[in-house]
């Protein structure tokens, strides 16, 4: 008989395996198969578990991702094969002119790997025995940071790889370009300097003293190389590639073989123009020659091989004129300047605004209307305004400060003491309800498909709805008669709204938008409140007593809870059957704590309104077989997903089966 401490470590081993994989298909392949709460669920268990066991703890443990502070400063390291940087080139010329130089060398003809050039920095990460131990910075190539307690809160690094291999990878970091315009917001309304760009975000977020900041900071990585790679081990670029995505790396997937400089070329152009849609920021293209054994014969001089070249695109500066400098209302009604421009074209899209952030930003730079300044787009972000040209000034320039009143509401604006943002504090105030319902819409919030910004303003233009609860309320007939909606958009956009009714409590918490309250302290929330109504009947201490909420926080929950507005639109949204509590202690939800998973074809069911149905009775709804799935619902042709129900035990339902269960449930709460 297998004793209690034997099968909890049966159990910590399972967890950590099932973490490694969940880990690698959210971040490494953004293709998850389960729901975050699930994620969440099974790294609690395993936390819990550690506690108990703290001496099984290991450093590639999944729960082992944010350390602790590094006592004073970064430890040097000495790169056992240096890390190169790349020689430049400008042209179509000057690429023909590396070609013509490699394939001279080379006394053969040479074909190409072609890779996006992220803009962020380089990093090498070493594993023994397939676990990650030391991750450093470029440094000078021979010298480097050891910066490897940040480099583990990075999601998509593998603590431990597919195979016990010991190797020196290469990568470069790097911060979404969502990632960037957030951070830079908050600091500009705390009145921060701002990062010029996305690389200097990620190098400071990466050489932060604190993991916790680093983990903050949602840096991610494209690897592409390995260090001291021979060429009878892999004899091609590409194969390198091939081998570390085997090995759990995330590799990008727009690396392309070409077999001539020509195709390089319009590589080149390809993406000269599609960057702008790339969720990252690249700064131009690498050219590395395919075969490892001509990079041997080439070599490298000092600082660079001669193999690779990074092709640049144009500097993303240009001059415009500034033709007036209005104020936008964001959602937390903090009113920042924008800059209308003449338009002018900027490596490949036209600009015609441009982001003041906040007054001191203005003040400081001394943009004034009327002014010539220069634009850029720091990796294809949001255009910003870098400096003015005082020289170019004939006198008519018109200095800028703050109205006092809100353009949207004309209640007046407020500074908070300290703050660098004025803000307009009236509720009611329009725009806010606009930004507001573009939020509680969004994909991380309640996720109402084909619900964006333009057809919330149509619906706020038509007077149907001034905030988030409207939404439950529309009606067929009102959207028919909208301009742009036939039958099925109508339909579609009804289901849509239905359908987030059934999201977890911790979107709901988030897509009310509180203030710092952003999706992973909605995640804590709701996984500690367990419902809306305890969540809102907290005091500071209860607040503050979870996981990463401090004092401001707390105080932003309870004031957002004070105020009556928000509590009836809370109200409205429970009336209309929003769901308020967290699944797995739902009181009174008949299949609370039981995970389904849906397969095949229902007959009587689309699979969302399965999936509403099922989350409507408190059962929790996974994508993926598990020793922890209650039921499997197999309809017409179900698929993989049966067969692992049947390898693992696990109860499999018809669609008879299934209609019983949840009428039988519907007729228990129609009664209640
Ligand atoms: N930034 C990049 C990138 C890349 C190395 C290998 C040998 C010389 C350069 O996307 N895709 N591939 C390489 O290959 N380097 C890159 O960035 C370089 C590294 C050091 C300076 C640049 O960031």
């Amino acid at each position: 008989m297998e004793s209690k401490q034997d099968a909890d470590l049966k159990r910590i081993a399972e967890l950590r395996e099932q973490l490694h994989y969940h880990n690698y298909r959210y971040y490494v392949l953004d293709d998850p198969v389960i729901e975050d709460s699930e994620y969440d669920q099974l790294m609690q268990e395993l936390i819990r578990l550690e506690a108990k066991y703290p001496e099984t703890i290991t450093p590639d443990s999944p729960t082992q991702r944010v350390g602790h502070p590094v006592a004073g400063g970064f430890a040097q390291v000495e790169h056992r094969i240096p890390l190169l940087s790349l020689a430049n080139a400008f042209s179509k010329e000057e690429l023909k002119d590396f070609d013509e130089r490699v394939k001279r060398w080379a006394g053969q003809e040479v074909d190409y790997v072609c890779e996006l050039k992220y803009d962020g920095l380089a990093v090498s990460l070493t594993y023994e025995n397939g676990v990650f131990v030391r991750g450093a910075t470029r440094g000078d190539g021979q010298i480097g940071e050891d910066v490897t307690q940040n480099l583990r809160t990075i999601r998509s690094i593998p603590l431990k790889l597919a195979e016990p291999v010991s190797l020196d990878v290469r990568g470069e970091v790097f911060m979404p370009k969502k990632a960037y315009e957030t951070l830079n917001e908050e600091r500009a309304a705390k009145g921060e300097p701002l990062f010029a760009n996305p690389r200097n975000a990620a190098a400071g977020s990466l050489r932060q003293l604190d993991p916790k900041i680093t983990a903050s900071r949602r840096l991610d990585i494209f690897v592409y190389g390995i260090g001291g790679v021979r060429p009878d081990q892999i004899p091609t670029h590409l194969g390198c590639l091939g081998r570390l995505k085997e090995l759990g790396f995330k590799v990008s997937p727009h690396s392309k073989h070409c077999v001539s400089i020509d195709e390089v070329w319009e590589f080149v152009e390809t993406w000269s123009e599609k960057r702008e849609s790339l969720p990252f920021a690249i700064d131009g293209i690498v050219v590395k020659v395919n075969s490892l054994a001509i990079q041997e014969q080439l070599g490298a001089t000092a600082k660079s091989p001669r193999w690779a070249v990074a092709y640049k695109f144009p500097a993303d500066q240009a001059i415009a004129q500034v033709l007036d400098i209005e104020v936008n209302v964001g959602r937390t009604g903090a009113v920042t300047p924008l800059a209308i421009l003449t338009p002018t074209l900027i490596a490949g899209s036209t600009v015609s605004r441009a982001t003041l952030h906040n007054e001191d930003y203005v003040k400081a730079k001394d943009i004034r209307i009327g002014d010539y300044v220069v634009v850029q787009k720091a990796g294809d972000v949001i255009p910003e305004i870098v400096r003015s040209l005082p020289e170019r000034r004939d006198g008519d320039e018109k200095e800028f400060s703050m109205p006092e009143t809100c353009p949207a509401c004309s209640r007046p604006l407020w500074r908070a003491p300290g703050e660098a943002a004025v803000r307009c504090v009236n509720l009611d105030c329009p725009a806010q309800a606009y930004e507001r319902i573009i939020h509680f819409a969004s994909r991380d919030a309640m996720n109402i498909e084909g619900l964006g910004p333009a057809v919330i303003k149509q619906l706020i233009d038509n007077n149907l709805i001034d905030n988030p609860a409207d939404l439950y309320e529309l009606t067929f007939d009102q959207l028919i008669n909208l301009e742009r909606f036939g039958e099925k958009s109508a339909r579609n956009l009804l289901d849509a709204i239905a359908a987030s009714k059934s999201r977890p409590l911790a979107n709901l918490i988030f897509a009310l938008g509180i203030r710092h309250v952003g999706s992973e302290v909605a995640r804590e929330l709701a996984a500690h409140f367990d419902s809306m109504e305890k969540l809102r009947e907290a005091g500071p201490e209860e607040l503050m007593a979870v996981g990463s909420i401090g004092e401001k926080i707390a105080s932003s929950i309870v004031s957002y809870f004070s105020r009556k507005e928000n509590v009836q639109l809370i109200d409205r949204l429970a009336a209309v059957g929003v769901n308020m509590v967290e699944r797995k202690t739902a009181g009174g939800q008949p299949l609370a704590n039981l995970t389904f998973v849906l397969t095949g074809t229902l007959e009587k069911f689309t699979r969302q309104e399965a999936e509403a149905a099922l989350r409507g009775l408190g059962a929790h709804v996974a994508g993926s077989v598990s020793r922890n799935t209650d039921y499997v619902v197999a309809g017409e042709k179900a698929g993989s997903k049966l067969d692992k129900a049947r390898q693992l035990g696990v109860k499999i339902l018809n669609e008879q089966q299934f209609i019983e269960i949840i009428g039988k449930h519907m007729q228990d709460l129609k009664q209640d």
